[in-house]
């Protein structure tokens, strides 16, 4: 099932359709991020030991668009055993993600015994309370720009004081030729992992005004206007960068 192959472009298609978070996409999922996104796994990786130094007694710990539950995964893998004052809540708007994701975390969230909850939402209406910290691993780039201001300001008021949002994203750079050039660097990643250049070509046209990029200077903006205190990009690969920002 969710071990699948991203095979989703490989056929030529007359019009490539809108990209979205469909059965079809939820099925390859793990396989497509981890092919496209370099150092998606790093962050995986590297979270558990970022997600220790926000351990409050009391809180919630959300994945805002959650996908496979991946990100809850790392968050529980720090948290100590019978944390009963701590839930970890993923939100996502696709339910075939959901529906991937309740299989694959709950052996480990019920064998380590941490509160968990997945939530089919929009995490644009989503009411957060008492966050020890948020985690937006490649979410934020899929929100229409004009609610982006407010959905980060509601992160900042329901996170708790010295509490965290890590903010993964695909940027752009101002410079049109350094923008060109990653470009065509994560291009030659994708090609290196496998994938062809017709479906590579086919998957930017599929994400196209899906997916919307900023600069990283414009999320620090952001970041800060919505009044994080402390802004610090923790990870780069390529055009992916991951932000530790701290109430
Ligand atoms: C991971 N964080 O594996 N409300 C809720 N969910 C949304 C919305 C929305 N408005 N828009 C998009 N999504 C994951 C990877 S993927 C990143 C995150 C990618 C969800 C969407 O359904 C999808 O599951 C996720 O955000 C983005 O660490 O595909 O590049």
């Amino acid at each position: 099932m969710v071990n699948n192959r991203d095979n989703l472009y490989q056929e030529q298609q007359s019009s490539v359709s809108k990209f979205t978070f469909d059965e079809q996409v939820a099925e390859v999922f793990a396989d497509m991020i981890a092919r496209s996104v370099p150092g998606y796994q790093q962050i995986l990786e590297l979270l558990p030991s970022l997600v220790e130094e926000f351990t409050f007694d009391k809180a919630n710990y959300y994945d805002l668009g959650c996908s496979l539950g991946a990100g809850m995964l790392a968050i529980a893998s720090s948290l100590a055993k019978q944390k009963t004052n701590t839930t970890v809540i993923g939100i996502d708007n696709s339910q075939a993600m959901l529906d991937q994701a309740e299989v694959l975390i709950e052996p480990y969230f019920n064998e380590k015994q941490i509160n968990f909850s997945l939530q089919c939402s929009d995490i644009r209406q989503f009411k957060l309370t008492q966050a020890a910290l948020v985690l937006m691993n490649f979410t934020l780039q899929f929100i229409p720009l004009l609610d982006r201001d407010p959905l980060l300001q509601n992160i900042y008021n329901n996170t708790q004081k010295g509490g965290a949002l890590i903010l993964s994203e695909k940027i752009k750079f101002d410079d049109t030729t350094t923008n060109n050039r990653m470009i065509n660097i994560h291009h030659n990643f994708k090609a290196r992992q496998g994938y062809t250049q017709l479906e590579i070509s086919q998957k930017r046209d599929a994400i196209e005004n899906v997916l919307i990029p900023e600069t990283l200077n414009a999320h620090i903006q952001r970041l800060r206007s919505v009044g994080f205190k402390t802004i610090t990009p923790w990870v780069q690969n390529l055009q992916f960068i991951s932000i530790l920002a701290i109430k």
